[in-house]
């Protein structure tokens, strides 16, 4: 069994800053489930446009409150605790913190723990002040 909690991932290689979120990637490839497990927060007032061109993702929100629109339609939804979104079609989005937004994220194929935005497909962009 694996067991870890979110404090077990503060200041270690699975605790991985941007300017728009922090996630905490509690699965990675080399724990060997098949996909990956993150708890990402989201800081609120930013936005953050992503497109995983080699991943598939499912996010379900346990706080805060965002939207997300889809860049592939132009359809914008709004996020509050309870909401899933999955990106089966690799759809290209951008993600809006409203509120500070916690985010629970499930990849597969899995993250390894290197990627950084480029290879992730992830380009932040500021909107409100960047917090440390
Ligand atoms: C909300 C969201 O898309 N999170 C994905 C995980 C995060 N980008 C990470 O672990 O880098």
């Amino acid at each position: 069994m694996i067991f870890r909690t979110l404090e077990d991932m503060a200041e270690t290689e699975r605790e991985v800053h941007a300017p728009t979120f922090v996630s905490r990637r509690m699965l990675l490839g080399k724990d060997g489930m098949g996909f990956s497990f993150h708890d990402t927060l989201l800081y609120g007032g930013m936005e953050t446009r992503i497109w995983y061109k080699h991943h598939l993702e499912a996010v379900y929100c346990i706080e805060g409150t965002g939207e997300i629109e889809s860049l592939e339609d132009g359809k914008i939804y709004g996020i509050r605790p309870g909401t899933m979104y999955a990106l089966d079609k690799h759809d290209r989005h951008i993600l809006r913190a409203i509120t500070d937004l916690r985010m629970v994220c499930v990849f597969t194929p899995p993250l390894t723990g290197q990627e950084v935005h480029d290879e992730e497909g992830t380009y932040p962009l500021m909107v409100a002040g960047q917090r440390g």
